[in-house]
């Protein structure tokens, strides 16, 4: 492998990155959400694909293919209503297909947006009985993770309203408050609540929780087990996200990720499809934390693609995840840091510019042959002849269509 280096720095031994990269490499893990593999669409319309997954099995079988493809996809993300219609009850079914497929359940996924009465609002609804709904359905989004043994309760709320004036903005923070500290609660020790932020949709005047400073303030106060989760479409378009994780950081508040690429809104596009160096300079923000830290950041992926087959995007958003860890993860820190410390500019950003710009597939593929897994995760997808497999069985069926934020 080769490293570009400014002239006159010793260049690191091809073992010693190695082992560096396979490190990196070995040290990374991200979630698939079950709604990646079933059928979508926008508001306007939805195209139906064959091979998308209905029932939860199909969802399982298809998380246990990407698996079996990357080797770094263990758990797949569940949500309540679409995946757990019985609650706790359907926890037997997820040991049973989580067993069969080699995928573990991950994060449950409260659905806080579907229910006719969540109309104007759930969490912060102004109906005290909705309000005790909608923290009934937190509860029970707790129990089943537990019954799982999944560490992350993961909300995302969709509250808000649409024109100025129609609703209190400060009595719903209070209801927020109130709800997320219940929900604390009932953690287990062991358990995580992340909180997700986004600036608008399905609101359109205000979101009640509408950004990280927001999410930051519930999860303080809701207890010491809550965390901010930062979904990379989640933001207006020139924010600087890798400064949010940063801070997250500094501060102890980062739980996770929802990843996926956005050019516009919150497009659900393939992660670093339109800017893969943002998410370079997100895991650079990240790797700079060390170890510890690692393990308490849930890599998720949220995504579903409407217009892309969903297995091949899946396994082509891993990949590509993959790829970006590792070039981060080939950031001469040390040497980065005299350099900044010196002032010197160009240098630096060229030090930080050239890992991003290094060819890391190679490695990668030296990686995966190691670990016993395809080199090329795409192809073998390919030749496995899984999605025409799975396209003739399921393509009798009309599988339901559902959307996520
Ligand atoms: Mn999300």
């Amino acid at each position: 492998m080769r490293i570009r280096r400014l002239s006159g720095e010793t260049m690191q031994s091809k073992s010693d990155l190695q082992q560096l990269a396979f490190e990196a490499l070995d040290s990374f893990q991200i979630e698939v959400p079950s709604w990646g593999f079933a059928n979508t669409g926008t508001r306007f319309g939805k195209f139906l694909q064959a091979g998308a997954a209905s029932t939860l099995e199909e969802k399982f079988s298809d998380a246990g293919q990407v698996h079996k493809l990357t080797g770094v996809t263990p758990t797949l993300a569940l949500h309540v209503l679409w995946d757990l219609p019985n609650g706790t009850a359907d926890a037997g079914t997820v040991h049973d297909l989580a067993n069969k497929y080699g995928v573990a359940a991950g994060s449950i996924n409260p659905n806080l947006f579907q229910d006719q009465e969540f109309k104007f609002g759930s969490l912060c609804n102004p109906s005290k009985e909705i309000r005790e709904r909608a923290i009934a359905h937190m509860l029970d989004s707790v129990a089943i993770a537990r019954k799982l043994g999944s560490r992350d309760i993961s909300l995302w709320l969709p509250d808000g309203s649409n024109y100025p004036g129609t609703q209190s903005i400060r009595r719903r923070i209070e209801w927020l408050e109130e709800a997320l500290q219940k929900t604390h609660k009932k953690l287990a020790p062991n358990q995580r609540l992340l909180i997700e932020y986004k600036p608008f949709e399905p609101a359109f005047y205000h979101t009640d929780i509408a950004d990280w400073g927001m999410a930051s303030h519930l999860a303080a106060k809701a207890g010491p087990q809550a965390r901010v989760l930062v979904d990379t479409g989640h933001h207006y378009a020139t924010q600087n996200i890798e400064q949010i994780v940063a801070w997250l950081l500094h501060s102890g508040m980062l739980g996770g990720f929802h990843f996926n690429d956005r050019r516009y809104a919150d497009d659900d596009l393939t992660l670093g499809s339109i800017d893969p160096y943002q998410i370079f300079r997100i895991f650079h923000e990240i790797q700079l934390s060390g170890r510890k830290v690692l393990s308490q950041i849930a890599f998720m992926i949220d995504q579903s693609h409407n217009l892309k087959g969903k297995m091949e995007a899946m396994v082509q958003t891993v990949v590509t995840a993959q790829e970006l860890w590792l070039k981060a993860a080939l950031v001469d820190r040390p040497r980065l840091e005299r350099l900044q410390d010196q002032c010197e500019l160009v240098a630096a950003e060229e030090l930080f510019r050239g890992a991003f710009w290094n060819d890391v597939r190679p490695v990668l593929r030296e990686w995966r042959k190691l670990r016993g897994l395809p080199e090329d995760p795409l192809a073998a997808l390919a030749e496995s002849g899984y999605v025409q497999r799975v396209s003739a069985e399921r393509g009798g069926k009309m599988a339901p269509v559902t959307s996520y934020a």
